[in-house]
């Protein structure tokens, strides 16, 4: 039976590669997608990603998942330093969740260093690009 996942790109995410080259890529959102549509064809899985700018449009896909997907991989922007209301819809849908960054984090602005999302995750990949959301895909689709 094929796998089903729901790839989610938070806030401001649809601007990829229109400003801040230096930090998030020449890519776009598009471009992310495409790769990360390439990857589910050549293994066979089933995958849908979503961008919203809406805390609340998010939780309500994070929900929806519960009923027909595998496991989800987000990137939930600068929501991921204090929303407590995905925090709280992840660690409720029970599903394996994986936390993304294009960028790393850890090297930025000390405001993002700290995840809220991350004690929730099976894991947080950051820092390696759009690589990182194929990276997240393959551990789900091992677990
Ligand atoms: O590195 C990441 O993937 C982030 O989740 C991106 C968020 C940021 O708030 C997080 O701290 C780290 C911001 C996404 C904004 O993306 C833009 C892309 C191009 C132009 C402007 C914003």
């Amino acid at each position: 039976m094929k796998a089903h996942y729901l790839v989610i790109h938070g806030p401001n995410l649809n601007l990829l590669g229109r400003r801040e080259p230096e930090i998030y890529g020449h890519d776009t959102l598009e471009d992310v997608n495409r790769r990360i549509n390439a990857w589910a064809e050549a293994h066979e899985v089933q995958v849908r990603t979503f961008q919203s700018n809406a805390e609340g449009a998010i939780i309500d896909a994070i929900q929806e998942a519960a009923s027909w997907a595998d496991g989800l991989v987000i990137n939930p922007g600068a929501y991921t330093h204090y929303s407590y209301a995905i925090r709280d819809a992840i660690a409720g849908v029970g599903l394996p969740v994986v936390e993304v960054h294009l960028s790393n984090i850890h090297q930025r602005e000390a405001f993002r260093h700290r995840s809220v999302i991350a004690p929730v995750c099976r894991g947080q990949i950051c820092g390696l690009g759009w690589y990182g959301y194929i990276l997240a895909l393959e551990a789900l689709l091992q677990a």
